[in-house]
Protein backbone atom coordinates (compact mmCIF):
# COMPACT_ATOMS: atom_id res chain seq x y z
CA UNK A 1 0.00 0.00 0.00
CA UNK A 2 1.77 3.42 -0.75
CA UNK A 3 1.19 5.83 1.96
CA UNK A 4 -0.46 9.08 0.88
CA UNK A 5 -0.30 11.20 4.18
CA UNK A 6 0.88 11.28 7.37
CA UNK A 7 -2.41 9.74 8.78
CA UNK A 8 -1.79 6.77 7.10
CA UNK A 9 2.00 7.08 7.96
CA UNK A 10 1.84 7.19 11.56
CA UNK A 11 -0.55 3.92 11.52
CA UNK A 12 1.72 2.18 9.36
CA UNK A 13 5.03 2.77 11.73
CA UNK A 14 2.90 2.45 14.68
CA UNK A 15 1.79 -1.07 13.19
CA UNK A 16 5.20 -2.41 11.45
CA UNK A 17 6.73 -1.33 15.36
CA UNK A 18 4.12 -3.07 17.27
CA UNK A 19 4.16 -6.02 15.13
CA UNK A 20 7.69 -6.67 14.61
CA UNK A 21 9.52 -9.69 16.55
CA UNK A 22 13.02 -8.34 17.93
CA UNK A 23 16.16 -9.97 18.09
CA UNK A 24 17.46 -8.99 21.31
CA UNK A 25 21.13 -8.68 20.73
CA UNK A 26 22.19 -8.29 24.70
CA UNK A 27 20.64 -9.19 27.84
CA UNK A 28 21.30 -11.17 31.09
CA UNK A 29 18.63 -13.91 30.72
CA UNK A 30 19.32 -17.70 30.74
CA UNK A 31 18.04 -20.53 29.63
CA UNK A 32 16.15 -23.13 32.10
CA UNK A 33 18.98 -25.16 31.95
CA UNK A 34 21.04 -22.57 34.50
CA UNK A 35 17.74 -22.90 36.80
CA UNK A 36 18.08 -19.72 39.80
CA UNK A 37 20.55 -18.06 37.30
CA UNK A 38 18.13 -17.12 34.99
CA UNK A 39 15.93 -13.94 37.38
CA UNK A 40 12.42 -13.75 36.77
CA UNK A 41 8.93 -12.64 39.36
CA UNK A 42 8.20 -9.63 40.85
CA UNK A 43 10.44 -9.86 43.67
CA UNK A 44 13.23 -9.85 41.42
CA UNK A 45 11.88 -7.15 39.04
CA UNK A 46 11.79 -5.05 42.05
CA UNK A 47 15.31 -5.65 43.20
CA UNK A 48 17.24 -4.73 40.40
CA UNK A 49 20.47 -3.25 40.88
CA UNK A 50 19.41 -0.25 39.53
CA UNK A 51 16.59 0.74 41.91
CA UNK A 52 18.26 -0.40 44.94
CA UNK A 53 21.03 2.46 43.62
CA UNK A 54 18.03 4.67 43.90
CA UNK A 55 16.58 3.50 46.58
CA UNK A 56 20.12 3.56 48.89
CA UNK A 57 19.63 7.65 48.19
CA UNK A 58 16.61 7.74 50.41
CA UNK A 59 17.46 5.27 53.14
CA UNK A 60 19.78 5.22 55.99
CA UNK A 61 20.48 1.48 56.73
CA UNK A 62 23.87 0.61 55.79
CA UNK A 63 25.03 -1.24 52.91
CA UNK A 64 25.81 -4.20 55.13
CA UNK A 65 21.99 -4.11 56.28
CA UNK A 66 20.36 -4.03 52.95
CA UNK A 67 22.85 -6.89 51.65
CA UNK A 68 21.93 -8.63 54.85
CA UNK A 69 17.92 -8.12 53.87
CA UNK A 70 15.95 -11.61 52.19
CA UNK A 71 15.35 -10.87 49.15
CA UNK A 72 11.20 -10.45 50.28
CA UNK A 73 12.46 -7.83 52.63
CA UNK A 74 14.89 -5.48 50.14
CA UNK A 75 11.96 -5.84 47.37
CA UNK A 76 9.82 -4.48 50.62
CA UNK A 77 11.82 -1.77 51.76
CA UNK A 78 12.71 -0.70 47.57
CA UNK A 79 8.53 -1.02 46.88
CA UNK A 80 7.94 0.83 50.22
CA UNK A 81 10.71 3.69 49.39
CA UNK A 82 10.44 4.04 45.76
CA UNK A 83 6.50 3.38 45.06
CA UNK A 84 4.96 4.15 47.98
CA UNK A 85 6.90 6.96 49.70
CA UNK A 86 7.53 8.79 46.69
CA UNK A 87 6.50 8.66 43.40
CA UNK A 88 7.70 5.82 40.78
CA UNK A 89 8.48 8.05 37.38
CA UNK A 90 12.22 6.95 37.57
CA UNK A 91 12.17 5.23 34.11
CA UNK A 92 13.40 1.50 36.18
CA UNK A 93 10.22 2.66 38.33
CA UNK A 94 8.43 3.30 35.57
CA UNK A 95 9.65 -0.11 34.04
CA UNK A 96 7.85 -2.31 36.95
CA UNK A 97 4.45 -0.79 36.76
CA UNK A 98 4.76 -1.36 32.84
CA UNK A 99 5.16 -4.77 33.38
CA UNK A 100 2.33 -4.85 35.89
CA UNK A 101 0.30 -3.61 34.15
CA UNK A 102 0.80 -5.34 30.68
CA UNK A 103 0.47 -8.85 32.82
CA UNK A 104 -2.98 -7.32 33.81
CA UNK A 105 -2.40 -7.02 37.63
CA UNK A 106 -4.02 -4.11 38.84
CA UNK A 107 -2.20 -1.31 39.58
CA UNK A 108 -4.01 0.85 41.41
CA UNK A 109 -3.93 -1.45 44.42
CA UNK A 110 -0.38 -0.25 45.02
CA UNK A 111 -0.20 -3.95 46.90
CA UNK A 112 2.89 -5.62 46.14
CA UNK A 113 1.83 -9.40 48.04
CA UNK A 114 -1.00 -9.23 45.70
CA UNK A 115 1.32 -9.29 42.95
CA UNK A 116 3.50 -12.06 44.14
CA UNK A 117 -0.18 -14.10 44.19
CA UNK A 118 0.29 -13.55 40.40
CA UNK A 119 3.85 -15.59 40.46
CA UNK A 120 2.79 -18.45 43.00
CA UNK A 121 1.64 -20.81 40.17
CA UNK A 122 3.30 -19.84 37.37
CA UNK A 123 6.42 -21.90 35.94
CA UNK A 124 9.25 -20.49 34.87
CA UNK A 125 8.87 -22.10 31.57
CA UNK A 126 5.34 -20.99 31.53
CA UNK A 127 6.96 -17.70 31.97
CA UNK A 128 9.16 -17.55 29.56
CA UNK A 129 6.04 -18.18 26.42
CA UNK A 130 4.66 -15.85 28.14
CA UNK A 131 6.82 -12.58 28.37
CA UNK A 132 8.23 -13.48 25.06
CA UNK A 133 5.12 -13.56 23.67
CA UNK A 134 4.01 -10.22 25.27
CA UNK A 135 7.32 -8.67 24.84
CA UNK A 136 7.56 -9.38 21.29
CA UNK A 137 10.66 -10.98 20.71
CA UNK A 138 11.48 -13.80 19.33
CA UNK A 139 15.30 -14.46 19.57
CA UNK A 140 17.60 -13.03 22.72
CA UNK A 141 21.48 -12.97 23.51
CA UNK A 142 22.65 -14.31 26.65
CA UNK A 143 25.72 -12.85 28.33
CA UNK A 144 27.67 -16.57 29.13
CA UNK A 145 30.96 -16.12 31.59
CA UNK A 146 32.98 -19.45 30.98
CA UNK A 147 35.00 -17.53 34.01
CA UNK A 148 31.95 -18.05 36.28
CA UNK A 149 31.70 -20.96 38.06
CA UNK A 150 27.93 -21.53 38.40
CA UNK A 151 27.98 -21.02 34.43
CA UNK A 152 30.36 -23.08 33.56
CA UNK A 153 29.33 -26.07 35.37
CA UNK A 154 26.19 -25.93 33.05
CA UNK A 155 28.55 -25.59 30.03
CA UNK A 156 30.47 -28.41 30.79
CA UNK A 157 27.49 -30.66 31.70
CA UNK A 158 23.92 -31.44 30.68
CA UNK A 159 23.41 -27.85 28.68
CA UNK A 160 20.10 -28.43 25.99
CA UNK A 161 19.46 -24.99 25.50
CA UNK A 162 16.17 -23.08 23.74
CA UNK A 163 16.35 -22.18 20.36
CA UNK A 164 15.16 -18.61 21.52
CA UNK A 165 17.92 -17.98 23.55
CA UNK A 166 21.37 -17.51 21.43
CA UNK A 167 24.68 -17.50 23.60
CA UNK A 168 27.66 -15.06 23.73
CA UNK A 169 30.63 -15.71 24.63
CA UNK A 170 31.44 -12.84 27.22
CA UNK A 171 35.68 -12.50 28.08
CA UNK A 172 35.74 -9.50 30.33
CA UNK A 173 37.73 -12.14 32.99
CA UNK A 174 40.37 -12.70 29.82
CA UNK A 175 40.74 -9.19 28.83
CA UNK A 176 40.56 -6.84 32.42
CA UNK A 177 42.41 -9.02 34.30
CA UNK A 178 44.88 -11.03 32.95
CA UNK A 179 47.57 -11.27 35.74
CA UNK A 180 44.87 -12.62 37.96
CA UNK A 181 42.99 -14.70 35.51
CA UNK A 182 45.83 -16.53 33.47
CA UNK A 183 46.07 -19.32 36.30
CA UNK A 184 42.17 -20.15 35.83
CA UNK A 185 43.04 -21.09 32.07
CA UNK A 186 46.07 -23.19 33.38
CA UNK A 187 43.86 -24.79 35.92
CA UNK A 188 41.69 -25.94 32.81
CA UNK A 189 44.32 -27.37 31.21
CA UNK A 190 45.64 -24.76 28.84
CA UNK A 191 49.28 -24.41 29.41
CA UNK A 192 49.39 -20.60 30.03
CA UNK A 193 51.91 -17.93 31.42
CA UNK A 194 51.18 -14.62 33.21
CA UNK A 195 53.71 -13.41 30.15
CA UNK A 196 52.32 -13.37 27.03
CA UNK A 197 54.86 -15.52 24.91
CA UNK A 198 53.82 -17.03 21.49
CA UNK A 199 52.63 -20.41 23.34
CA UNK A 200 50.81 -18.44 26.12
CA UNK A 201 48.83 -16.59 22.92
CA UNK A 202 48.51 -20.07 20.93
CA UNK A 203 46.97 -21.46 24.35
CA UNK A 204 44.59 -18.34 24.30
CA UNK A 205 43.64 -19.19 20.80
CA UNK A 206 42.94 -22.45 21.78
CA UNK A 207 40.60 -21.59 25.24
CA UNK A 208 38.80 -19.22 22.86
CA UNK A 209 38.26 -21.93 20.45
CA UNK A 210 36.90 -24.40 22.75
CA UNK A 211 34.35 -22.13 24.28
CA UNK A 212 33.06 -21.49 20.58
CA UNK A 213 32.91 -24.60 20.17
CA UNK A 214 31.03 -25.10 22.94
CA UNK A 215 28.98 -22.55 22.87
CA UNK A 216 28.34 -21.74 19.66
CA UNK A 217 27.94 -18.56 20.42
CA UNK A 218 26.84 -15.29 17.81
CA UNK A 219 29.17 -12.98 19.20
CA UNK A 220 32.39 -12.68 21.93
CA UNK A 221 31.89 -9.56 24.07
CA UNK A 222 33.69 -7.59 26.35
CA UNK A 223 32.64 -4.55 29.00
CA UNK A 224 35.69 -2.49 29.20
CA UNK A 225 36.51 0.09 31.05
CA UNK A 226 36.98 3.95 29.59
CA UNK A 227 40.43 3.83 29.79
CA UNK A 228 40.50 0.94 26.64
CA UNK A 229 43.01 1.43 24.28
CA UNK A 230 44.77 -0.41 21.20
CA UNK A 231 47.38 -0.73 20.58
CA UNK A 232 49.34 -0.26 23.82
CA UNK A 233 51.55 -2.15 26.00
CA UNK A 234 49.20 -4.08 27.97
CA UNK A 235 48.30 -7.61 28.28
CA UNK A 236 44.64 -6.57 26.95
CA UNK A 237 46.01 -5.19 24.30
CA UNK A 238 48.12 -7.85 22.75
CA UNK A 239 45.13 -10.43 23.55
CA UNK A 240 43.08 -8.12 21.84
CA UNK A 241 45.09 -8.15 19.01
CA UNK A 242 46.71 -11.27 18.69
CA UNK A 243 44.10 -13.88 20.00
CA UNK A 244 40.43 -12.23 20.04
CA UNK A 245 40.90 -10.84 16.42
CA UNK A 246 42.88 -13.72 14.75
CA UNK A 247 39.92 -15.84 15.99
CA UNK A 248 36.73 -13.81 15.49
CA UNK A 249 38.04 -13.28 11.79
CA UNK A 250 38.66 -17.22 11.80
CA UNK A 251 35.22 -18.20 13.25
CA UNK A 252 33.29 -15.62 11.99
CA UNK A 253 32.39 -14.73 15.34
CA UNK A 254 31.87 -10.65 15.53
CA UNK A 255 33.41 -9.04 18.87
CA UNK A 256 31.20 -6.87 20.69
CA UNK A 257 32.80 -4.06 22.40
CA UNK A 258 30.73 -2.59 25.39
CA UNK A 259 33.25 0.11 26.36
CA UNK A 260 32.65 2.94 28.96
CA UNK A 261 32.28 1.03 32.00
CA UNK A 262 33.75 2.41 35.33
CA UNK A 263 33.83 -0.84 37.63
CA UNK A 264 32.53 -0.49 41.33
CA UNK A 265 32.83 3.30 41.82
CA UNK A 266 30.85 2.65 44.74
CA UNK A 267 31.84 -1.19 45.82
CA UNK A 268 28.95 -1.17 48.72
CA UNK A 269 27.02 -1.40 45.83
CA UNK A 270 28.06 -4.72 44.64
CA UNK A 271 26.69 -5.19 40.98
CA UNK A 272 24.67 -1.67 41.23
CA UNK A 273 28.05 0.02 41.93
CA UNK A 274 29.31 0.65 38.58
CA UNK A 275 29.93 3.93 36.86
CA UNK A 276 30.54 5.33 33.65
CA UNK A 277 33.40 7.34 32.12
CA UNK A 278 33.69 8.92 27.88
CA UNK A 279 36.13 6.62 26.27
CA UNK A 280 38.49 7.11 23.48
CA UNK A 281 36.76 6.51 20.11
CA UNK A 282 40.20 6.18 18.10
CA UNK A 283 40.27 2.74 19.39
CA UNK A 284 37.01 1.73 17.71
CA UNK A 285 38.62 3.43 14.75
CA UNK A 286 42.35 1.70 15.05
CA UNK A 287 40.73 -1.53 15.27
CA UNK A 288 37.98 -1.65 12.36
CA UNK A 289 40.74 0.51 10.01
CA UNK A 290 43.42 -1.99 10.79
CA UNK A 291 41.02 -4.94 11.02
CA UNK A 292 38.73 -4.15 7.30
CA UNK A 293 37.79 -7.99 7.70
CA UNK A 294 36.43 -8.12 11.08
CA UNK A 295 33.30 -7.48 12.63
CA UNK A 296 32.92 -5.20 15.21
CA UNK A 297 29.84 -4.62 17.15
CA UNK A 298 30.15 -1.31 19.70
CA UNK A 299 27.78 0.09 22.12
CA UNK A 300 29.30 2.57 24.17
CA UNK A 301 28.49 4.12 27.44
CA UNK A 302 29.06 7.59 27.69
CA UNK A 303 26.27 9.92 26.10
CA UNK A 304 29.42 11.93 24.79
CA UNK A 305 30.55 9.37 22.86
CA UNK A 306 27.40 8.50 20.81
CA UNK A 307 28.19 11.10 18.20
CA UNK A 308 31.53 10.11 17.51
CA UNK A 309 30.27 6.68 17.43
CA UNK A 310 27.71 6.86 14.43
CA UNK A 311 30.63 9.19 12.61
CA UNK A 312 33.18 6.40 12.96
CA UNK A 313 30.45 3.63 11.67
CA UNK A 314 30.16 5.87 8.65
CA UNK A 315 33.59 5.23 7.85
CA UNK A 316 33.91 1.07 8.79
CA UNK A 317 31.00 -1.15 7.38
CA UNK A 318 32.56 -3.67 9.52
CA UNK A 319 31.13 -1.71 12.62
CA UNK A 320 27.70 -2.33 13.50
CA UNK A 321 26.48 0.26 16.36
CA UNK A 322 23.82 -1.24 18.85
CA UNK A 323 22.16 0.06 21.53
CA UNK A 324 21.39 2.37 24.17
CA UNK A 325 23.48 1.13 26.72
CA UNK A 326 22.67 1.26 30.79
CA UNK A 327 22.52 5.02 31.89
CA UNK A 328 21.62 5.66 28.36
CA UNK A 329 18.38 3.48 28.42
CA UNK A 330 16.02 6.07 29.45
CA UNK A 331 13.55 8.13 26.98
CA UNK A 332 15.28 11.40 26.92
CA UNK A 333 18.65 9.68 25.96
CA UNK A 334 17.13 7.47 23.28
CA UNK A 335 15.11 9.38 21.33
CA UNK A 336 18.71 11.61 21.29
CA UNK A 337 20.67 9.20 20.16
CA UNK A 338 18.46 6.96 18.24
CA UNK A 339 17.50 10.60 16.08
CA UNK A 340 21.43 11.08 15.53
CA UNK A 341 22.03 7.32 14.82
CA UNK A 342 19.36 7.26 11.88
CA UNK A 343 20.22 11.16 10.82
CA UNK A 344 24.28 10.00 10.39
CA UNK A 345 23.27 6.38 9.05
CA UNK A 346 19.74 5.78 7.94
CA UNK A 347 18.10 2.04 9.17
CA UNK A 348 21.88 0.52 9.37
CA UNK A 349 22.02 0.31 12.73
CA UNK A 350 20.38 -1.88 15.95
CA UNK A 351 19.19 1.00 17.84
CA UNK A 352 18.20 -0.77 20.69
CA UNK A 353 18.91 -4.06 23.26
CA UNK A 354 17.60 -4.58 26.28
CA UNK A 355 20.28 -5.44 28.74
CA UNK A 356 17.14 -7.24 30.64
CA UNK A 357 18.82 -9.31 33.73
CA UNK A 358 15.46 -10.20 35.06
CA UNK A 359 13.04 -11.93 32.61
CA UNK A 360 9.74 -9.45 33.46
CA UNK A 361 12.14 -6.43 32.35
CA UNK A 362 11.81 -7.91 28.49
CA UNK A 363 8.20 -6.72 28.62
CA UNK A 364 8.94 -2.92 30.09
CA UNK A 365 11.92 -2.31 27.96
CA UNK A 366 10.95 -3.22 24.62
CA UNK A 367 7.39 -1.27 24.92
CA UNK A 368 9.32 2.23 25.95
CA UNK A 369 11.98 1.52 22.98
CA UNK A 370 9.01 0.47 20.55
CA UNK A 371 7.15 3.62 21.43
CA UNK A 372 10.49 5.77 21.50
CA UNK A 373 11.89 4.51 17.92
CA UNK A 374 8.19 4.22 15.98
CA UNK A 375 8.39 8.31 16.93
CA UNK A 376 11.99 9.14 15.61
CA UNK A 377 10.71 6.77 12.54
CA UNK A 378 7.60 8.49 11.91
CA UNK A 379 9.30 11.92 11.81
CA UNK A 380 12.08 10.68 9.46
CA UNK A 381 9.40 9.07 7.12
CA UNK A 382 7.78 12.65 7.30
CA UNK A 383 10.04 14.25 6.44
CA UNK A 384 10.69 12.34 2.95
CA UNK A 385 7.48 12.18 2.58
CA UNK A 386 6.96 16.18 2.23
CA UNK A 387 9.57 15.55 -0.75
CA UNK A 388 7.20 14.01 -2.92
CA UNK A 389 8.98 10.48 -2.04
CA UNK A 390 6.24 7.39 -2.28
CA UNK A 391 6.70 5.29 0.81
CA UNK A 392 5.41 2.03 0.84
CA UNK A 393 4.21 0.12 3.72
CA UNK A 394 5.96 -2.55 2.32
CA UNK A 395 9.04 -1.05 3.21
CA UNK A 396 8.37 0.78 5.98
CA UNK A 397 8.00 -2.99 7.35
CA UNK A 398 11.35 -4.23 5.63
CA UNK A 399 12.66 -1.34 7.66
CA UNK A 400 11.76 -1.88 10.76
CA UNK A 401 12.63 -5.71 10.28
CA UNK A 402 15.94 -4.54 9.56
CA UNK A 403 16.92 -2.63 12.72
CA UNK A 404 14.81 -4.84 15.41
CA UNK A 405 16.73 -7.94 14.38
CA UNK A 406 17.44 -8.44 10.47
CA UNK A 407 20.77 -5.88 10.85
CA UNK A 408 22.34 -8.05 13.18
CA UNK A 409 21.49 -11.39 11.66
CA UNK A 410 22.55 -10.31 8.02
CA UNK A 411 25.93 -8.72 9.79
CA UNK A 412 26.66 -12.11 10.75
CA UNK A 413 26.30 -13.49 7.49
CA UNK A 414 28.82 -11.00 5.76
CA UNK A 415 31.33 -11.34 4.42
CA UNK A 416 34.27 -8.15 3.98
O1 LIG B 1 28.55 -5.30 31.24
C1 LIG B 1 27.35 -5.43 31.03
O2 LIG B 1 26.84 -6.33 30.31
C2 LIG B 1 26.39 -4.46 31.71
O3 LIG B 1 25.23 -4.35 30.93
C3 LIG B 1 26.03 -4.99 33.08
O4 LIG B 1 27.21 -5.27 33.79
C4 LIG B 1 25.19 -3.99 33.88
O5 LIG B 1 25.13 -4.37 35.24
C5 LIG B 1 23.79 -3.93 33.36
O6 LIG B 1 23.05 -4.89 33.47
C6 LIG B 1 23.37 -2.73 32.75
O7 LIG B 1 22.22 -2.61 32.26
ZN1 LIG C 1 24.76 -6.05 30.00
Amino acid sequence: MVIRNTYELRKAVDKAVDNVQVTDIHTHLFTTDFGDLLLWGVDELVTYHYLIAETMRWVDISYDEYWAMSKQEQADLIWDTLFIKNSPYSEACRGVLTVLEKLGLDIASRDLNAFREYFKNMTVEQYIDKVLEVAGVKNLVMTNDPFEDSERKTWLGNYKGDERFKAALRIDPLLNAWDINYKRLKEWGYDVYQELTESTLKEIRRFLNDWIDRMNPVYMAASLPPAFVVPEDSARSRIVEECIIPVSRERNVPFAMMIGVKKLTNPYLRVAGDSVGKSDISTVEYLCAKYPKNKFLVTMLARENQHELCVAARKFRNLLVFGCWWFLNNPSLIEEMTRMRFELLGPSVIPQHSDARVLDQLIYKWSHSRKIIADVLFDKYSDILATGWIIKEDEIIRDVEKIFGGNFWSFLERQF
